[in-house]
Order: C-alpha cells, then structure tokens, then sequence
C-alpha cells in the first residue's frame, strides 16, 4: 500500500470526524492508499499531543507553517475557523501539498476564488468535506434523480434547523463559540447550516440563477469569549432564502439556531412530475419516496431503509438490516478521495464546486442586506 501523509491543522469537533475517516477508511474500503497520520497543528501543544494521542498522529506541531516545510507530508487537512482557511490552503497547494478544507470553502467569494486559483495552479488534488452528499440515502437519491426517476422537478425545499444558540448568555469568539464571532466566521447560518444545504442541493438538482434572502440577527450583543467584551454580533442567527434553479425548479431554503426542539434537524424535499423524494438527517438510513406511476390503490409515500449491500456505500458495511451513521459520511468521503487518486479522476466536491456554494452564500447574505433579489 502507498502511504497518503496526512497533517491535520485544528484539533475540534471536525479534527475529530476526519480523524476518523482517516482511521477507518481501509478497514471498509479497499484501496492502494492507506492514510498516516503524520502530524496534528494547533496553537496549544498540550491540545495537539492530547489529540495525537487519541488518534495516533505520530507529531505535534504549534505553527502550520512548519507543516509546509516538511517533506513527509502529503496532505494538509485544515480543521480550523473559516477565516484561516484561505491563508493555510493556498500556502499549502503552493507548496505542492493536498488541499482537504473543511467547509464552507472561505469567508466569501474573493478568497475562495483565489483557493481555487492556488490548487488549480499548482495542480494539486484538493476537496471540501461537504459530507452529506456521502450520507447513502443522498447519494441514493442522486442516482434516482440522475436515472430520471422524478421526471421535471418543479419544487426543492431543505431546511437546517438547531437551537444552541437561544441563550443571550452563549459568548461570542473563542474555541467552542467561534463560530458567533463574524471575525473567524465570516457568516452565520448561511455559511455554516445553508451551505451544507445549497451544497446538496446543486449537486442533487443543478446551478442556481438568483435569490431573494431574509437573515435576523435575535440576540444584538453577546461577550466576547476571549476578551470578556460585550460586542455587538454580526453574524447571521437565522436566515431564509427563495430562489430560481437552472432547471427551472423554485428553492426554499430556511436555517436558523433558534428552533427550539431542534439539534441539527437537516431535512430536504423534491418534488418532480413523477415522483418526490424526501430525507431527514435524523433518520439518516431512510429514503421516502412517493411514485406516481404505482397502482393507485396502493400509491403512498415508502420509506425505504437503506441497508441493503446494493444500495450505494453499504456493501462494504455490517449485513442488511443493520444501520450506519453520521461519521462514516466522513469515512466514505476519506475512501472516495483514495479512490480518485487511485484512478486519477477529479474528486467532487472539489474547491471549484464549492465555490459555486460560495457563491450563493454571497448572494443570499447581499439579498438580505439589500432587501433585492440577487444574480448569483
Ligand atoms: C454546527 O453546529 C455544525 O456542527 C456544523 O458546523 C456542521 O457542519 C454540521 O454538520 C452540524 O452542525
């Protein structure tokens, strides 16, 4: 097997998932690749050598730069805030390095075209961890629209929905809050709940032409984690967008951290001419699907459990029945990379899909300030 060196820089709740990924992709999956943990980066030593115990990286750096000097490194993983995601990628590719960047691509358009400039120059494999497209039950409803089965679709309806941020007492910046700070964020909800949404849903249902955009910032100040601060905060607590698809299909998209009940409550619906689709990420292993051309005494919506070995990633899980989660997204996502630098395919989604998410982000955050439809 060809070693992939892997250097991870940011050691949170992402660092954790890919981690994994790394950890379990050729134990389900076969490949000519296998992942080594080389070294894990962050500001704090203690965190990083804690970390690379846990997951078995074989050192610890402080500084990312130092990541780039290092000739037994492949890949660079970058697990931190948004706003260092440019700096570290396009560093990283100049220096002849993999790109692997957790989403969303950049803060906004401008730096994310400016990633995608750096990988495609230097020419080097690159992806975003936009994971739920490797959810099986969405990677499922791909093949079924892609095979036609929904006819024209005319409506695509997602939601992102959670509630940890209804308290006026959660700070804003530092570690666990960065991403209420619009200094490391860049967005709120647009940037880190739509953009998983608009992610799938151009990749499911094709580009988007314009948008009309709607964002609420509830709580106006909130202390600053690292300053003790009160500031006023900028980012987005929920936002609602409509828009007009490439097909000629209407969107309607709403995310929010204030639905009370609701933890991390994705869902999407597409209604087509001969069927609809539905998903729900907390019954992740279901498909619904309601066809159109069934005998009409028992048409219904099915909900169809994703476990069989025929059915898209499952074959190289347990037995049929037997349900799989939220973290072999990541894995899958890890196997399919190996795979395209196996045979040489470009991997998807690349820096340049992602900025396509980038680029609605952009225009749906504009809409809102200006109260205007915008061209994306
Ligand atoms: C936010 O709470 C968050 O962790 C996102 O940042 C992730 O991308 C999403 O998958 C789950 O929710």
């Amino acid at each position: 097997m060809k070693p992939l060196n892997v250097a991870i820089v940011g050691c949170g709740f992402m660092g954790r998932t890919h981690s994994n990924g790394y950890a379990q992709a050729p134990h389900f999956f076969e490949s000519e690749y296998k992942p080594v943990l080389k070294a894990v980066c962050a500001r704090n030593r203690e965190n990083a050598q804690r970390f690379a115990d846990v997951w078995g990286y074989e050192s610890v750096e402080t500084d990312w730069r130092e990541l780039l000097k290092r000739d037994d490194i492949d890949a660079i993983d970058v697990c931190t805030p948004n706003h260092l995601h440019q700096e570290i990628s396009v560093a990283a590719a100049e220096a002849g390095k993999m790109v692997l960047c957790e989403k969303p691509l950049a803060m906004n358009q401008a730096e994310g075209e400016a990633m995608c400039q750096a990988v495609e120059k230097a020419g080097v494999p690159n992806m975003v961890w936009y994971n739920y497209r490797r959810v099986p039950a969405v990677t499922l409803a791909k093949q079924l629209i892609d095979e036609g089965r929904l006819g024209k679709i005319f409506h695509y309806r997602a939601n992102f929905l959670q509630d940890w941020t209804i308290s006026a007492d959660v700070p804003q910046g530092g570690a666990a809050t960065w991403r209420l700070d619009a200094d490391s964020a860049g967005s709120g909800v647009t940037g880190d709940l739509l953009a998983h949404c608009i992610d799938t849903a151009i990749w499911l249902n094709g580009g988007i032409n314009d948008v009309t955009a709607m964002t609420e910032t509830f709580v106006k100040e909130r202390v600053h984690a690292e300053t003790g601060e009160k500031k006023p905060v900028k980012i987005d607590d929920a936002c609602s967008f409509l828009c007009h698809f490439e097909n000629g299909s209407l969107g309607l998209f709403e995310s929010t951290r204030y639905a009370r009940g609701h933890k991390a409550l994705y869902t999407f619906e597409i209604n087509g001419e001969n069927a609809s689709i539905r998903w729900d990420l907390h019954d992740l292993h279901r498909l619904e699907f309601f066809d159109h051309h069934d005998d009409s005494v028992v048409r219904g919506w099915r909900s169809v459990h994703i476990s069989d070995g025929d059915m898209p990633y499952m074959g190289n899980w347990w037995v049929p029945g037997l349900n799989i989660g939220y973290e072999h997204t990541f894995i899958h996502q890890v196997a399919d990379f190996l795979k395209s630098l196996e045979t040489g395919e470009p991997f998807h989604p690349s820096f340049r899909d992602a900025l396509l998410t980038q680029k609605v982000c952009d225009a749906v955050l504009a809409s809102a300030n200006e109260r205007a439809w915008k061209t994306v």
